[in-house]
């Protein structure tokens, strides 16, 4: 590979942004939820086409932060829009822009940097005339997009498009991952976040949101397996309860789920053993979310 491309993936919340880095990647490497506020950090995924490396750097969305994670969350977009080749602003089919995308597009305008504008889940539209109005609020709103492409992360419409619309930006330089890295995420990581995403899918309200998800033991035995412990962390004892559910049954459903996405993921057996401790208002203290991986 002799050209690359950073590529800032950005949106609000819920628009699919780990859903089409996870389509063009080809592999699962950034969680997804039907919830608002499921990525937290910044991921690289690599899609290696020809002779170019393109990396996406999927962002947390977009949104007003109510704690100091979310405080951290809103930089790492801020940060994630210097120092790119272009920037994809991901939207949802509807004909109106919102407060987040202007703020997304100002920011955008004040770095220089081409931004191609993804109208997504295509696949959820009944009538095409729609996705023209849906054109139209866009470009009268910001005349500039380099490209407007209709697409769908779930069903891959409209992805091959994107990645020609992508090449123009690709520039001679070194390679940035090695052949078959498809993200910078260490394998533990990963793990981590995989049991995130089953909370987020079997809990209800507040309680994902407040969780974080700490590995501390992640090893290989001689014939391949993997023995894992995981510690969850809640905000309210009262959370604890809810996740571990009555005779357990929650928390073992959720380490069940997580155990199949996660032995998928490694290709080998796994062991995974589960914690769940209390760690009052952590969302807002600086040295625990840091402890997490959330500050650098
Ligand atoms: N129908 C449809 N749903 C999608 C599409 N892309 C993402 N989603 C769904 O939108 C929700 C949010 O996706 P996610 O990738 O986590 O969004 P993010 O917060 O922007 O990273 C999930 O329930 C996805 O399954 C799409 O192209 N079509
Ligand atoms: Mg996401």
């Amino acid at each position: 590979m002799t050209k690359t491309a950073m590529i800032t993936v950005c949106g609000r919340p819920n628009v699919g942004k780990s859903s089409l880095t996870n389509a063009l990647v080809g592999e699962k490497i950034a969680i997804v939820s039907h919830k608002p506020q499921t990525t937290r950090n910044r991921i690289y995924g690599v899609v290696n086409r020809g002779d170019t490396q393109y990396v996406l750097l999927d962002t947390p969305g977009l949104h007003k932060p109510r704690s100091r994670l979310g405080d951290y969350m809103v930089k790492v977009v801020r940060e994630s829009l210097a120092d790119v080749e272009a920037a994809l602003l991901l939207v949802e089919p509807i004909a109106h822009v919102g407060e987040p995308e202007k703020v997304l597009l100002q920011r955008i305008q004040e770095e220089k940097i081409p931004v191609i504008l993804c109208i997504n889940k295509i696949d959820t539209l009944e009538k095409k005339e729609a996705l023209l109005e849906v054109m139209a609020a866009y470009s009268a709103y910001y005349p500039d997009f380099a490209a407007i492409i209709p697409l769908s992360a779930r069903t891959g419409e409209g992805l091959e498009e994107l990645m020609e619309q992508l090449a123009p930006y690709a520039q001679e330089g070194p390679q940035l991952f090695p052949d078959g890295m498809t993200t910078d995420q260490p394998d533990a990581q990963i793990c981590s976040e995989i049991v995130r995403e089953k909370m987020l899918r079997c809990l209800d309200k507040e309680v994902p949101h407040g969780t974080a998800v700490e590995i501390t033991r992640f090893t290989e035995r001689d014939n391949g397996i993997i023995d894992l412990d995981v510690t969850i962390y809640c905000e309210k004892a009262s959370h604890k309860g809810i996740i571990i559910g009555k005779q357990g049954e929650t928390i073992k459903h959720i380490s069940s789920l997580a155990r199949q996405d996660i032995e998928k993921f490694m290709g080998t057996k796994v062991y995974m053993e589960t914690w769940v401790k209390v760690k009052e208002n952590w969302r807002d203290n600086q040295n625990f979310i840091r402890s997490q991986g959330y500050e650098d």
